[in-house]
C-alpha cells in the first residue's frame, strides 16, 4: 500500500498550475477565497498540517509556532524573504523552513530599474499629466528629469538581486558602488566594475541613486535611519524593492517633502499594506504595491520551488532551499 500523502496547507491562492500539482502530489488544502488566513485559522493550520505554505502576509511568529502540533515538520515559504517567519523558533521545534530564492531575482531587478527610471525621468508624473488631458504642447524646459547614464548607483546588499540590479545598471551606463557585510568575489567585482564601501555612511554621501536590496533582519531594521538619510545629496534618489522596514519611512517622507532628496521609488512599505499618508501626496515619490516578483513566470517558478522543497522533504531528503538562521 502506498504511504499516506503528507498534509499540506496553503495559506493563499497560488497560480492554478502550482495548486493543481500540489493537489496531485500531496494531501493539499488550498485557500480558494484568497482572503488572508485569520490568526485562528493559522493556529488551526499549524496544529494539523505536516507542511505549511505561507506567504509574506502571514505572521509565523514564535507564539504561533509554540502552538504547532508535533506533526508540523516543514514551513515551505512561497517567497524569498522570510522576515515574517521566526526561523530560529521553528528550527528549535524541529521544523525546517525553506524559501524560494533565485527565481524572482531578474523580475525584482527589472522592477528596481523601472523605479529608478520612473523617478529620474518623472514617468508617473508625466503619464498622469497626459492621461488627465493636461498635455497642452511640448516646451523646452517643462517636466525635465535627470539623466541616469554616468551616475553613481549605490547598492545596499550585494546578493543575487543586488548583483542583478548592478548588471542592468551597468548597461544603462551607471557606475556601481555597493555596501555589503563583505565584499563580493574579485571576479564579480571586476565584472561589475563595482566599488566596495565598508562604511555605508561614506557611500550614502557620494551616490546619485541608492537601491536597497538586502534582506530585512534585526541588523538591517531602519538601516536607512533619519540620520543616515540626511547624509544623502539633495539630488539623490532612493529606491527600495526589498523590505519597507529597512528604511525609516516617516523620516524618508519628511525628507522628500522638504526637498532634502530628489525622489524615491518604493515597492515596499514599513507598515505594508499601509503607506505613510505623506508619501501619497508627493509627486516625487513613485509608489508600487509590492510588485517585485509579480510576473506569471516568477510566481509559477516560486510555486515549483515550494513543490520541490516539500517533495524532497516528503521523500526523506534535505530540501534544497533550507533557510539557516546564521545566513540571515
Ligand atoms: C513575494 C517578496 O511576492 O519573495 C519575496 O521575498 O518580497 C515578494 O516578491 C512575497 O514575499 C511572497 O510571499
Amino acid at each position: 500500500m502506498a504511504a499516506r500523502k503528507p498534509k499540506v496547507i496553503v495559506t493563499r491562492k497560488l497560480p492554478d498550475p502550482v495548486e493543481t500539482r500540489l493537489r496531485e502530489l500531496f494531501d493539499t488544502e488550498l485557500n480558494l477565497t484568497d482572503a488572508p488566513m485569520s490568526r485562528e485559522a493559522l493556529t488551526e493550520a499549524v496544529k494539523t498540517a505536516a507542511a505549511l505554505v505561507p506567504t509574506i502576509t502571514d505572521k509565523i511568529d514564535a507564539e504561533l509556532i509554540a502552538q504547532a502540533g508535533d506533526q508540523l515538520k516543514l514551513i515551505a515559504n512561497f517567497g524569498a524573504g522570510v522576515d515574517h517567519i521566526d526561523v530560529a523558533a521553528a528550527n528549535a521545534r524541529g521544523v525546517t523552513v525553506t524559501n524560494t530564492p533565485g527565481v524572482l531575482t531578474d523580475d525584482t531587478a527589472d522592477l528596481t530599474m523601472a523605479l529608478i527610471m520612473a523617478v529620474a525621468r518623472r514617468v508617473v508624473e508625466g503619464a498622469n499629466v497626459a492621461q488627465s488631458g493636461g498635455f497642452t504642447g511640448w516646451t523646452p524646459t517643462w517636466m525635465m528629469g535627470r539623466r541616469i547614464t554616468g551616475k553613481r548607483l549605490g547598492i545596499i546588499g550585494m546578493g543575487r538581486i543586488g548583483q542583478a540590479v548592478a548588471r542592468r545598471a551597468r548597461a544603462f551606463g551607471m557606475s556601481i558602488h555597493y555596501h555589503n557585510r563583505k565584499p563580493v568575489s574579485h571576479v564579480i567585482a571586476e565584472e561589475l566594475g563595482a566599488t566596495y564601501w565598508e562604511s555605508l555612511d561614506q557611500m550614502l554621501a557620494r551616490m546619485d541613486v541608492i537601491s536597497v536590496n538586502c534582506p530585512h533582519t534585526p541588523a538591517t531594521y531602519h538601516l536607512l535611519s533619519a540620520r543616515r538619510l540626511k547624509l544623502l545629496q539633495p539630488h539623490a534618489i532612493v529606491v527600495n524593492t526589498a523590505r519597507g522596514e529597512i528604511i525609516d519611512e516617516a523620516a524618508l517622507a519628511d525628507l522628500l517633502a522638504k526637498g532634502g532628496i530628489a525622489g524615491a521609488g518604493l515597492d515596499v512599505f514599513e507598515f505594508e499594506p499601509a503607506i505613510n499618508p505623506k508619501l501619497l501626496k508627493l509627486p516625487n515619490a513613485v509608489l508600487l504595491p509590492h510588485l517585485g516578483s509579480a510576473t506569471v513566470e516568477a510566481r509559477i517558478d516560486m510555486g515549483e520551488k515550494v513543490i520541490v522543497n516539500i517533495k524532497t522533504w516528503a521523500d526523506g531528503h534535505r530540501p534544497p532551499d533550507r533557510v539557516i538562521p546564521a545566513m540571515l
